[in-house]
């Protein structure tokens, strides 16, 4: 609020919140002073608990108001209060608090067997497939072991391997999140690879690479930027053929090279890195991360040591524990 109305510096009072002098970002509770023309923002921090009223009094000289908030009397069961990774209406199943982040995966097997169907597969896990990874773990298998078996899985990795292939073909860049797991959401669904790439081909990203190039001029840099080589002539006479003739768009064409067995065997590290990271971390690996992990998995290091590597991460750790 812009103050006015003062004929003196009065005195600046909260209770049940803090302000701040000027809205620096740095906010107090001690008792202040305040002037004619500065303005004070006053911060109100909602209760964790249910059912729970807030009360936030800011008073300068004689003057007062109060903002007041109050908790929601139940918890949505499809929502994450504490943001642990259990949805509140799981929470208390697994004997967990659902205001409390509790969520105990390096201690508590079932916890990180519940934790990969979410953060793979967007679901909770059904019985059998719990109790298969459970045991699992109880008779000798290690957390990385359970995190690859998911990655692997044709749930999860067919529809995220093929649409990152796709970024990395069609954009040359490592894929964001949001963009990754919305489209892997559609292939997982039953739009087909081809219309995904046909929406790629029109964004003006693609469009401003390739958008000024004839076919053949297009092919050949296809070649180029996705398979790191000039076309071979019966290759470009194909694909050219293919565009000129109408049988292909560009979107369907990149699929081509996206899908074939050249390109996926030299994207395969990007591609697993990507998904790695999409699963645990809930995002895009930025350029250094990236390129260290694809650099430690091309020198021969084993996918499992590098999901190792992520689990024993801080920022793992704190998706699920404080
Ligand atoms: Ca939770
Ligand atoms: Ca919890």
């Amino acid at each position: 609020m812009f103050i006015t109305g003062l004929g003196a510096a009065g005195t600046v009072v909260v209770a049940g919140g803090s302000y701040s002098i000027g809205c620096t970002g740095t906010f107090t509770t001690v008792t202040g002073s305040i002037n004619n023309g500065q303005t004070v923002c006053v911060r109100h921090t909602t209760a964790l608990a249910l059912s729970t009223t807030t009360n936030t009094t800011l008073t300068i000289g004689t003057t007062s108001d109060t903002f007041s908030s109050t908790t929601a009397a139940t918890l949505d069961p499809l929502l994450d209060a504490d943001n642990d990774g259990i949805p509140n209406g799981v929470e208390a199943s697994v004997s967990r608090n659902p205001l409390v982040k509790d969520n105990d995966v390096f201690g508590n097997a079932q916890l990180f067997v519940m934790q990969q169907f979410r953060d793979f597969l967007g679901r909770e896990g059904e019985v059998s497939g719990l109790n298969y990874w459970v045991s699992f773990l109880a008779t000798g298998g290690t957390r990385e072991q359970v995190t690859a078996g998911f990655i692997g899985s044709s749930e999860f990795y067919n529809a995220y391997a093929p649409v990152a292939r796709l970024y990395f073909a069609d954009f040359l860049r490592i894929p964001d999140y949001a963009g990754l797991t919305y489209w892997a959401g559609q292939l997982r669904t039953g739009t087909s690879l081809a219309a995904i790439s046909e929406a790629f081909a029109a964004s003006p990203e693609f469009v401003s690479r390739y958008g000024g190039l004839d076919n053949t001029q297009f092919v050949t840099q296809v070649y180029q930027n996705v398979l790191g080589r000039a076309p071979d002539p019966a290759g470009l006479a194909y694909w050219a053929g293919q565009l000129n003739g109408g049988t292909l768009t560009r979107g369907q064409l990149m699929v081509g090279f996206s899908e074939s067995a050249e390109y996926g065997a030299s994207i395969a590290n990007e591609v697993y890195v990507t998904m790695v990271y999409a699963g645990m971390l809930r995002r895009a690996p930025l350029p250094g991360g990236f390129s260290f992990w694809v650099s430690y998995l091309d020198a021969g290091n084993s996918q499992l040591s590098l999901i190792a590597s992520i689990i024993a991460t801080s920022e793992y750790h704190s998706r699920f524990l404080p």
